[in-house]
């Protein structure tokens, strides 16, 4: 085991190093080919030979053999479970969960004084109002359905990853250099964000986000059922200032959203034209549409002043009447809902859920929608008929689309080419293949699928549900990510992989566009920059050995240390009904060397990283003894590592 003894030794040096290998197995694609190649540069060192058995179930699993890398990172959302995890693609192993809209017990997320703070940078008063009155401090639950990666020229970037909350009407930022949130972003006037892209071109300025749920703009009670007054909302954050550059009115709701590559343009689906408030309202008409947002018009117009400022944001009015030069609507059955754009730069897929169509715009040809008296369907340049309940597309490198069709629990392969010439009249079948998967699709990803380098190997299709295909675990079953081959002509499945609730979407991510990922925090990193301002406001150096205990007032702010298998501090005291505050500098900097510090009794419950400072605050309320302990296995003595806090009765 370490200690802080053998700093420079990774775990990963302890145990033998095997990632060149793996990376040239991968390389070499050798999943399918599980013969003397993919053996041979496996696991070095430790495989001389494999049982049959083995070999096959390492197939079924993209033959990613103990101890070797992944070829992708997959970044998968997890809907209502509201955290971001990372999977290995094609082995689909879980390797991380990253906490963002939820609470998560094992790290602190949304308990400690650094992640409140990134909750509630953001914050309106009118939320913090309505926490307050249920005593608290923050939302910890969110729907997080989409994850997308920074764009630099139409591809990943590696720089952070954006993600939505539908529950509560935010948008989150993850950065990929550690894998935590740095950033969330409550929306104002729009309610319930739903779809959400990056920018693509030339780098992700914007993210994109669709309001999906209607509401009056002013929504303070004093109208309520008039959905006259009720409007949704088109948003447009400031990635890197991380507020709200702009917003557009439109007609009708928003559900997905892309962007084109070359910055012209933004798109949403929208499935509810008839801005119905009932199930059937909603599906009443034949046609819905695609909303387009001309960017360089709307930045005109936002840099002339032409907006009316609604709650400290920029509001401009794209709907259909106003007749502006911000939004074209294009007619598109029925109920779409998918709205993926393709790498070949310029095609577009509207999935069309209701209809069985999958309809194909030509991007190039959005200018002329803005002329007068244009054809809203001029840019349909096909919509073939795929199959039943299209949901959402995505791409390979070779032209072609793969469609979830979610009544079909089917996918089906097509080429876009194909598409524009049969829709042209020529006598072409598009539809070049079909998979059955297990039960009803989601989302679907190729790898690098949204960007400039689409792959052609891995395919992963997240199916809803799972019905039969895993043991029973009760009322609540698991949903079911399956991969599936498309290097060849024909489509593979190779995986079944059970998901708990609900990853709606997932991209996949080359190693090599994450080569920034650290093992070690760099001690000033700005996740604590406030910690470290009180610190030194304290006269505390926490880059040392620290053991103090400062008492202001009725609070108390308790600066430790951690170094395995030792807190500096074997105990404190405090008083009955102090506020507490405890400021572990985990001081050890081998990677893979994470402390905790968990008080008992007191629902507190921290990660304390590699050189990370981690701080959370409470009240001590009950006079007595309480243990806190390290909660993140770090050593042979990891058990010992623990203390007592005493809180003195109040006059003593
Ligand atoms: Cu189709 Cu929220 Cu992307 Cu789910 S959405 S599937
Ligand atoms: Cu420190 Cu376990
Ligand atoms: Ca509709």
């Amino acid at each position: 085991m370490e200690s802080k003894d053998n700093k420079g030794l990774s775990r990963r040096a302890m145990l033998g190093a095997t990632a060149g290998g793996a990376a040239a197995a991968g390389a070499l694609g050798g999943r399918l080919a599980l013969g003397p190649v993919s053996l041979g540069l496996g696991a070095v060192g430790t495989t001389t030979a494999l049982t049959a058995g083995a070999a096959a179930a390492a197939e079924g699993n993209g033959a990613i053999l103990p101890g070797q890398l992944d070829d992708y990172y997959g970044f998968w959302s997890s809907g209502q479970a509201g955290e971001m995890r990372i999977l290995g693609v094609p082995s689909m192993r879980e390797l991380m969960r990253v906490p963002v809209f939820n609470r998560c017990s094992a790290t602190g997320w949304g308990q400690t004084n650094e992640s409140i703070r990134v909750h509630q940078r953001t914050m309106s008063e009118a939320t913090k109002r309505q926490l307050a009155a249920n005593g608290k401090q923050i939302h910890d639950n969110g729907d997080l359905h989409h994850v997308h990666m920074s764009f630099t020229d139409g591809k990943y970037d590696g720089r952070y990853l954006f993600m939505n909350d539908k529950a509560n009407t935010r948008v989150a930022r993850v950065r990929c250099d550690v894998m935590k949130c740095d950033a969330i972003l409550e929306i104002p006037n729009a309610k319930g964000i739903h779809g959400l892209r990056p920018q693509k071109w030339p780098r992700s300025n914007y993210v994109f986000c669709n309001g999906e749920d209607e509401a009056p703009l002013v929504n303070d009670g004093s109208t309520m059922n008039d959905v006259s007054t009720y409007v949704n909302v088109f948003t447009a954050v400031d990635a890197d200032k991380w507020d709200v550059a702009w917003q557009v009115l439109v007609s009708g709701n928003l559900d997905n959203c892309d962007a084109d590559y070359e910055g012209k343009w933004a798109f949403s689906t929208s499935y509810n034209s008839e801005m119905g408030m009932t199930l059937a309202e909603m599906t009443e008409s034949e046609m819905d549409h695609v909303v387009v947002f001309n960017i360089a018009e709307i930045e005109r117009a936002v840099a002339a002043g032409e907006f009316q400022e609604v709650n400290g944001v920029k509001v401009l009015d794209g709907r259909k009447d106003a007749n502006s030069q911000f939004t074209r609507y294009i007619p598109i059955a029925n109920n779409p809902h998918g709205c993926n754009m393709a790498p070949d730069k310029k095609h577009l897929c509207i999935a069309g859920k209701l209809s069985p169509t999958v309809t194909v715009l030509d991007v190039t040809k959005f200018d002329a929608l803005f002329a007068e008296n244009a054809d809203p369907r001029s840019a349909v340049v096909a919509e073939p008929e795929l199959g039943l309940g299209p949901l959402h597309t995505a791409f390979d490198g070779r032209g072609n689309a793969y469609t979830s069709l979610f009544l079909d629990s089917q996918v089906v392969k097509w080429n876009i080419e194909d598409a524009i010439r049969a829709y042209a009249g020529e006598q072409v079948d598009p539809i070049k293949d079909k998979i059955d998967v297990h039960y009803q699709p989601g989302h679907l990803k190729t790898v690098m699928g949204e960007t400039l380098d689409a792959g052609n190997d891995w395919l992963v299709c997240l199916c809803k549900f799972s019905k039969d295909r895993f043991l029973n675990v009760g009322p609540l079953k698991a949903e079911n990510d399956q991969l599936i081959d498309i290097s060849g002509d024909k489509m593979v499945l190779v995986h079944d992989g059970p998901t708990f609730a609900e990853p709606h979407d997932a991209i996949s991510v080359h190693p090599s566009i994450l080569s920034n990922i650290k093992s070690v925090w760099d001690r000033n990193d700005p996740m604590w920059a406030e910690t470290r301002a009180q610190a030194e406001a304290d006269g505390v150096d926490i880059d040392d050995w620290v053991e103090e205990v400062i008492r202001d007032g009725d609070k108390v702010r308790v600066y430790m240390s951690s170094s395995a298998p030792n807190f500096s501090l074997e105990s404190f005291t405090v008083k009955e009904g102090d506020e507490v505050t405890v400021i572990i500098t985990n001081i050890d900097e081998i990677d893979d060397l994470t402390h905790g510090f968990t008080l008992g009794n007191h629902g507190v419950a921290m990660e304390i990283g590699p050189q990370q400072t981690a701080s959370v605050t409470f009240v001590a309320a009950t006079p007595g003894v309480y243990w806190y302990y390290c909660q993140w296995f770090c050593h042979a003595l990891h058990m010992e590592m623990r203390g007592r806090m005493f809180v003195e009765p109040r006059g003593v």
